[in-house]
């Protein structure tokens, strides 16, 4: 049975590999680079296609019941239906991903909501330090405010000029290039600010609060 709280389903086969790396250490090199200097972080190897990876849940949300809510440390709290989401500034952006099972694919082109732009319109309280996404599938992740309105994250709702497909994250998912991909939460359906921090599903399963894949933030 798919509970949709994954802290009540058991954990999947992945899942408790995953946390054994964080255990193990495995794949770190030990080595820093730079992104200026090198593009691809240490410990990655670069793949052509996209693999798919997810808690094994992939919720069907056809856009007519798609919602966003928008609360905690805001001005005013929200709740966006798909018509509110796609009157916001669109923006066009190209960026590379890095998963922390060492996969990293180039040059996605995304189209969606830059969170600078979003940030402008939800207005998000003077103390909000913090941002929990919360999916559809119960998975959760947070990120700072700083990393959130970096440049190049984005709501993405297309990828290569084609509406995100369901199984990597569609109507529409965070993406955050310059932090491992488990950051860049798919199915979005909350985006909570908060004044303290909030470790998500991976964060506290031994994964790293930050996740800077050209620092190897792997584990915590
Ligand atoms: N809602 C949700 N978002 C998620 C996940 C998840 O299980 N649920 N997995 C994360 C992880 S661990 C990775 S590596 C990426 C994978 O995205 P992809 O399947 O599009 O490659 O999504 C991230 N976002
Ligand atoms: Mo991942």
């Amino acid at each position: 049975m798919s509970s949709n709280d994954p802290q009540e389903r058991p954990d999947s086969k992945l899942t408790r590999s995953k946390q054994e790396w964080a255990r193990e250490g495995k794949f770190l090199t030990g080595r820093h680079a730079r992104p200026d200097s090198e593009r691809l972080p240490p410990g990655q190897h670069l793949v052509q296609n996209w693999p798919v990876l997810d808690l094994g849940v992939q919720p069907d949300v056809p856009l007519n019941v798609w919602h966003l809510e928008i609360d905690g440390a805001v001005e005013e709290e929200a709740c966006w239906n798909w018509a509110s989401f796609s009157r916001q500034p669109q923006t066009d952006l190209t960026s590379d991903i890095h998963c922390v099972t060492t996969w990293s694919r180039y040059d996605n082109h995304w189209q969606g909501v830059a969170t600078r732009d979003f940030l402008e319109t939800v207005r998000p309280r003077a103390e909000a330090r913090h941002v929990v996404l919360h999916s559809y599938d119960g998975y959760t992740t947070n990120v700072t405010m700083e990393d959130f309105a970096a440049e190049g994250a984005l709501l993405a709702h297309s990828w290569e000029g084609k509406p995100l497909s369901r199984e990597h994250g569609g109507p529409v998912r965070l993406i955050i290039p310059h932090l491992y991909l488990w950051k860049s939460a798919k199915w979005v359906r909350r985006i909570e600010f908060r004044v303290d921090n909030e470790p998500g599903f991976w964060e506290v399963r031994g994964y790293n609060n930050h996740a800077d894949p050209w620092l190897e933030e792997r584990y915590s």
